[in-house]
């Protein structure tokens, strides 16, 4: 994709992100419905529809030939990653925004035959934005991020961690998390993978690993890692997948490395 394509893109995903959060923010100010998916923990609100159709509707109509992925299902099914692929999260975050009404974020990756180009992440609350872009940076509410410490090692990292690996899990080794868990400075859970991404470029986090994400939940979070030198692969050290879920580790490389032996699936 051109510079100058990329550089149109952007400017309209992000003014469009700015206008969702407002949406978002009026929807809260009213009684909204709220329902669940595969279980009574997993939440949908009427709120992540809208969101996820006032993007499609955005997108569309002036980007006809683009495709969009999307958690809520309204856009396109998406098959191949040719051509230009918005995947969006219109809320990453939903149990914090119905019980906190904070801590979530609108998450949007842009792919060209495959390649992520553009990164967003907006957590609407704070009205702080995130941006990457394949080669020219990443950038917080426009202040470029430094480059993430190479040198550091899980002893003194923070570690995103969620409940689930406080449960038996049946497909990976208990001892090793426990091991893991004792070797890091601290492990923090903040509920939404974007977030969790983006504080890794930040440098306030050092790692985040989980065994079950979707495209969209990792799609901006990468490119804005890569930017400033992190590296997001699945746990067994594979490539991820933007048209499947994966299990997945972000940190610099030598955390990443680290990680990879304590992470042993059965
Ligand atoms: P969501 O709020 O968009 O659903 C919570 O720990 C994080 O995991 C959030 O980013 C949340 O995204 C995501 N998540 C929640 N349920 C999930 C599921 N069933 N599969 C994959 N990711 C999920
Ligand atoms: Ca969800
Ligand atoms: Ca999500
Ligand atoms: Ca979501």
């Amino acid at each position: 994709m051109s510079h100058q394509s990329v550089e149109e893109i952007k400017a309209s995903a992000i003014q469009w992100i700015k206008e969702a959060g407002e949406l978002i923010k009026s929807h809260m100010k009213k009684p909204y419905e709220v329902d669940t998916k595969q279980d009574r923990k997993d939440l949908v609100t009427e709120v992540d529809q809208k969101t996820e159709q006032f993007f499609i509707d955005k997108i569309l109509t002036q980007y006809p030939d683009h495709q969009v992925l999307g958690e809520e299902g309204m856009g396109d099914e998406v098959q191949s990653l040719n051509g230009v692929v918005w995947i969006i999260d219109p809320i990453d975050g939903t149990m914090n925004f119905v019980h906190q009404e904070r801590f979530f974020a609108i998450s949007i990756g842009i792919y060209f035959d495959g390649i992520g180009e553009i990164g967003l992440i907006y957590d609407v609350m704070d009205d702080v934005l995130y941006e990457g872009v394949r080669g020219e940076g990443a950038f917080k509410n426009g202040k470029q991020l430094n480059p993430i410490d190479p040198d550091k090692h899980l002893e003194d990292a923070l570690i995103g961690l969620n409940n689930s690996w406080a449960i038996p899990n049946r497909k990976l080794n208990e001892e090793k998390i426990h091991d893991l868990v004792r070797k890091v400075k601290g492990t923090r859970s903040y509920g939404s993978a974007a977030l969790e991404f983006a504080f890794i470029a930040e440098g306030i986090i050092d790692a985040y690993i989980t065994m079950r994400l979707a495209p969209w939940d990792i799609a901006a979070g990468m490119i804005i890692v890569n930017e400033v030198g992190g590296i997001t692969t699945r746990v067994d050290g594979t490539d991820v997948n933007m048209l499947t879920g994966n299990t997945v580790i972000c940190a610099n490389k030598a955390i990443h490395h680290e990680l990879l032996d304590f992470i042993e699936t059965k």
